[in-house]
């Protein structure tokens, strides 16, 4: 069976851009090659989801809060708004996650879009089966979101041209991707081929 694609972008946000509040490094070298995947996709008339990391100002995610991070990206602040060289079209779907003030969400399967409704029941709707993911951060949002996608059926292709990781530690993103295709995403890059 040919299998519906649908582009999903992670959380390519100021703030985890160079000079952002969580600055993942090079963040923003995601930027052209997603504008890239983002005319591929629609081209062909295939769906195009973007997803923001989305916290309140109280959130146990936080540092000062009990959790590990800085604060970053607040809901509709500066640092929260898409990279603004991502060339997203109107008709890009949005998913919001990072809500909850007592949960750490790191995945776009722990998404939604503005009515409420979870990222997994629009694939379904979609009846999407393979989703191409890049954006922000490898070993963390990107990595969470191809694992969740990997569990719930998904063929899932990382854009590997398309992706950056944070490093707290050394070597984290490159565990990261080995450890999505041990779980069976394929590694994808604008020089392989194109969208069939
Ligand atoms: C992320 C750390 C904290 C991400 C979100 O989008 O990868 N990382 N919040
Ligand atoms: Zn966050």
């Amino acid at each position: 069976m040919k299998s519906k694609k649908a582009l999903l972008i992670v959380d390519v946000q100021n703030d985890f851009s160079p000079g952002g509040s969580l600055a993942v490094p090079e963040g923003d070298k995601v930027v052209p090659a997603l504008n890239k995947y983002i005319k591929i996709f629609a081209q062909g008339k295939l769906p195009i989801f973007a997803s923001r990391d989305w916290h309140p100002v109280r959130t146990s995610h936080f540092k000062d809060f009990g959790g590990v991070w800085p604060v970053h990206c607040l809901q509709n602040s500066r640092g929260a708004a898409f990279h603004p060289e991502l060339k997203l079209p109107t008709c890009a779907m949005l998913l919001y996650k990072g809500m909850d003030p007592q949960k750490d969400s790191y995945s776009a399967f722990q998404a939604q879009d503005l009515s409420g409704e979870p990222f997994l029941k629009i694939l379904k709707r979609l009846k999407i089966t393979e989703l191409w993911v890049g954006g922000l951060a490898t070993d963390y949002c990107v990595k969470s979101s191809v694992l969740d996608a990997l569990k719930n059926g998904f063929k899932v292709k990382l854009l590997i041209d398309a992706i950056k990781g944070v490093d707290l530690k050394p070597g984290d993103s490159d565990k990261a991707i080995k450890a999505m295709v041990k779980k069976g995403a394929k590694k994808e890059s604008l020089l392989k081929r194109k969208v069939k």
